[in-house]
């Protein structure tokens, strides 16, 4: 397959200013004209050949300026088109079948609707278009549909006309007055029914608001359009961005590869960020509802009022995207636990992107498919990249930066250099060498030491980007890094500094300490790197209990526990040293469990251990299987270790009734994380407290963590917690991925056979990317299921690779790279893990997106 690179970029030889289309809607037979008003670009090559991107169509009718032509011609899936003057109308007929479309890209059927799906290159598979995002039109939309199949018709923009026709059937007319390009289109045909609101901007216009969902969802509809009235005043009064068009519709679908799609005013979602109420979704699921539904308007300035010039600048709107909804997520909850949650997320998904045969710059060089680069590194890496001009700038200045970006470039695709020059010139850096963060890829490692010598203590960072595929050398980086040195003795310091490394090496000084201060660094996570800092259990002990900077408090338990563990895993530890090392962290555990000064939520933050996958980094070379054992031996060690403590928070917890608030939030996940800890502790009080919480549930979280807890023990309470949610939600779809990924996620003994008794059950199908993921991307993720020492788990994936790629290429491709960490896994589980990848390479026909994955992770 060709490689694209971003130093090839050309602008169009011709652009679309306007485009009308028009489609005739049927579930098996969509008919579509498009009438394309083009003119040559006088930026462009000149050329007089217009090239219209094709994907799986056929032009059934060419005309130019009202005349039919026969002289198109089809080079590849592109329509090549001969034309003489400057500007012409050229308009082109094709159909398309919306129910045979299993990819979910482009327009297709679920559940009896028609939907659209465009990014990146969907728009394609609908008609013939140069579709790439630096070419913005004025979209025109007129469908004729059936009345009763499809009720409501919804597009881009304003619905200008409307009216029904003899036949039964009834059309709608949409106009977009914002340019844009055509990976924002979108067309929605179906029986839907809204929750509506309105919301008056800034400057007094009022707004009309939809949620759209099928008859049945509307009572699970209203926090989405609770979070959506909260973005639009949030991104008013923190980033000045006010809502343009006078109505903006969301649309709940429940066949989606993606978690949702900002399409211009018609944003059309996964049915998993929209639907929400206590009964089916947990306090977890309610967060990502109001992180997605922020995510997806804020994409209206960062991303459609200024799109990408090209795929390669992803980041600049999706990296900026992020930001804002960690942001907007942050002053809507707790900011010290989302910062938590959101530096966990990065480092489960991002880092080992970044230490694999995957590692690209969050600004990538070159692609097979673009589908593959809508990853944790363009996206959160992106975001954190961002962020540290912000702490850089302090927030005044950097909104400074942000307006002028906003005011310089509204209207047009641009690029991430664009993004880096609106700050330095707005926010006044000089990001000169900054810039590396969008060329290089890798997390860099810094390794840090400090000395103590009369009153002054010393610290030394040297810092190191590991090479990557293709960047064999790096440069040293800008590594902005928070720190404060703590007093031991009064528990306190004497202010945070922000010290920038930007050199391979460097040392800076601090003075006024009779004591060796403990060191607290890259406070609130401000800098996306890995630090490297042997330092006694004492200090982390100590900063677990004092540091008021709440992600260093975290990070202080999680590193108490990684040091602990990694020198478990490798046989490190004599008796005494494993008992000196599990005290140290029952010690700071239990300070964790009774601290009354915490508030719960952050509580139930620091009791979780470092994940299997996040230990398994720190390691040249990982053995899952020890590390999956050692793991699970300090969980039920702490466990009974701090029974007591423990079931004293449970029982406080259990009687906090249901509410919303931060309280009673706060009391449901430490009620969740005890039992955790209880049941890895004794199993038999486990399952009784777990099946206890079951039976009284009023709500998801609570009825979620216990099956959670039950899923993975080999008790008869079990058996009975999953008939009972199984048939209590019948029908419910989102429930029943629940249903599934419980078990999948589970560390029962037989989870492997579970997993392909489950992928035999009549509720399972391949065609619904969120049962695949709610099944197989739960096996994926659990260690215990992926890295059986029989290898059985990457065979269960390599499979369901094989399987899928005909029917969704994308969704599949989303799995490869689990396979692809064999680099870093023991010798013999390796070996299986490249068999698999070997056997998928085999397949006579696979999909440009597995394609390129399973041949970069083998290469
Ligand atoms: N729908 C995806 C997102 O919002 C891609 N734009 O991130
Ligand atoms: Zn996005």
């Amino acid at each position: 397959p060709p490689v694209i690179r971003r130093e090839d970029y050309l602008p169009p030889a011709w652009l679309v200013p306007e485009i009308a289309l028009d489609f005739t809607l049927g579930l098996t037979a969509t008919r579509v004209v498009s009438k394309l008003h083009v003119a040559r670009n006088p930026d462009g090559n000149g050329a007089s050949t217009l090239r219209l991107n094709g994907d799986q169509i056929t032009p059934l009718a060419v005309r130019v300026d009202g005349a039919a032509v026969s002289d198109w011609r089809l080079d590849g899936a592109d329509l090549l088109i001969e034309l003489s003057g400057d500007a012409h109308i050229v308009e082109v007929e094709t159909q398309v079948n919306p129910a045979a479309n299993s990819q979910l890209m482009g327009l297709y059927a679920s559940n009896g609707m028609l939907c659209t799906q465009c990014e990146a290159e969907g728009f394609r598979r609908i008609t013939f278009f140069p579709d790439r995002p630096d070419v913005l039109s004025t979209y025109s939309v007129r469908m004729t549909g059936d009345k009763t199949t499809f009720p409501i018709l919804l597009a881009n923009g304003n619905c200008t006309a409307q009216g029904e026709n003899a036949d039964g059937s009834h059309w709608a007319e949409w106009h977009d007055p914002w340019p844009k390009p055509s990976y924002l289109f979108a067309l929605v045909a179906g029986e839907l029914v809204s929750n509506h609101s309105t919301f008056t901007t800034m400057s007094g216009r009022k707004v009309d608001l939809n949620i759209w969902v099928r008859p049945g969802d509307e009572d699970r509809t209203q926090h989405a359009m609770d979070s959506l009235i909260a973005s639009m005043k949030w991104d008013e009064e923190t980033f000045g961005r006010e809502y343009d068009l006078d109505l903006f519709n969301v649309v709940a679908v429940s066949d989606f590869n993606m978690g949702a799609m900002e399409n211009k005013g018609l944003n059309v979602f996964n049915t998993r960020y929209v639907l929400a109420d206590p009964e089916t979704a947990t306090d977890g699921d309610f967060d990502a509802v109001e992180g997605v539904i922020g995510h997806e308007y804020f994409h209206n300035w960062s991303g459609n009022r200024i799109t990408c010039r090209d795929w390669f600048q992803l980041s600049l709107k999706e990296g900026f995207t992020v930001l804002r909804d960690q942001l907007f997520s942050a002053d809507m909850g707790s900011e010290a636990v989302k910062r938590i949650e959101d530096v966990r997320i990065l480092r489960a998904a991002q880092f080992p992107e970044d230490s694999g045969p995957l590692a690209h710059p969050i600004r990538p060089d070159s692609y097979q498919e673009i589908n593959n680069f809508y990853t944790a590194t363009v996206y959160n890496k992106g975001a954190e990249v961002i962020r540290m001009m912000r702490t850089m700038a302090g927030p005044e200045q950097f909104r400074k930066g942000t307006d002028l970006y906003f005011d310089r470039h509204d209207g047009e695709a641009a690029t991430c250099e664009d993004f880096v020059k609106a700050i330095e010139d707005g926010a006044g850096l000089d990001l000169k060498q900054f810039r590396l963060w969008y060329s290089q890829a890798g997390t860099p490692q810094v390794s840090v030491s400090l000395s103590h010598e009369g009153s002054t203590a010393t610290l030394k960072l040297t810092q190191k980007v590991p090479a990557t595929p293709g960047q064999p050398d790096k440069q040293p980086m800008p590594i902005p890094l928070r720190v404060a040195l703590f007093d031991r003795d009064t528990g306190a310091h004497a202010g945070e500094k922000l010290v920038v490394l930007d050199k391979p090496s460097d040392t800076f000084t601090f003075d006024g300490f009779a004591k060796p201060p403990v060191l607290s660094i890259n406070r609130g996570f401000s800098a996306p790197v890995s630090i490297d800092f042997d330092r006694e259990a004492e200090d982390l002990v100590f900063l677990a209990a004092n540091d008021d900077d709440p992600f260093a408090r975290y990070e202080a338990m999680q590193n108490l526990v990684v040091q602990h563990l990694v020198t478990a895993v490798s046989g490190g530890l004599s008796d005494e040293t494993r008992a000196a090392g599990r005290a140290a962290i029952g010690k700071a555990f239990t300070a964790i469990l009774t601290d009354p000064a915490l508030d719960d939520l952050m509580r139930g933050e620091l009791m979780i251990l470092p994940a299997e996958g996040y230990l398994a980094e720190q390691m040249l070379i990982a053995d899952p299987g020890a590390i999956h054992t050692e793991r699970e031996a300090l969980k039920a060690w702490l466990g009974r270790e701090c029974a007591d403590d423990l079931t004293a928070l449970h029982d406080r917890a259990v009687a906090v009734p249901y509410s919303r608030d931060a309280a009673a939030r706060g009391a449901r996940k430490i009620k969740n994380q005890a039992l955790v800890y209880i049941a890895a502790g004794n199993a038999q009080e486990g399952a009784r407290r777990a099946l206890d919480q079951y039976r009284a549930a009023d709500n998801m979280t609570d009825r979620q963590g216990a099956v959670l807890v039950l899923a993975s023990l080999d008790v008869p309470e079990r058996e009975e917690a999953l008939a009972d949610f199984r048939s209590r939600y019948e029908g419910n779809a989102l429930v029943i991925d629940k249903w599934f990924s419980l078990q999948a996620g589970s560390f029962h003994p037989e989870v492997l056979a579970n997993i392909r008794k489950l992928a035999e059950h009549p509720d399972f199908t391949m065609t619904n990317p969120n049962r695949v993921r709610a099944l197989y991307m739960a096996a994926a993720v659990n260690p215990k299921a992926f890295h059986d020492a029989s290898g059985d788990g990457y065979r269960l994936i390599g499979d369901l690779i094989r399987r899928l790629d005909p029917i969704n290429p994308q969704t599949a491709a989303r799995f490869v790279p689990s396979l692809g960490r064999w680099r870093r896994i023991e010798p013999v589980r390796a070996a299986m893990m490249r068999e698999e990848l070997e056997r998928i390479a085999a397949e006579p026909s696979l999909s440009r997106d597995v394609r390129e994955q399973v041949s970069k992770s083998l290469g």
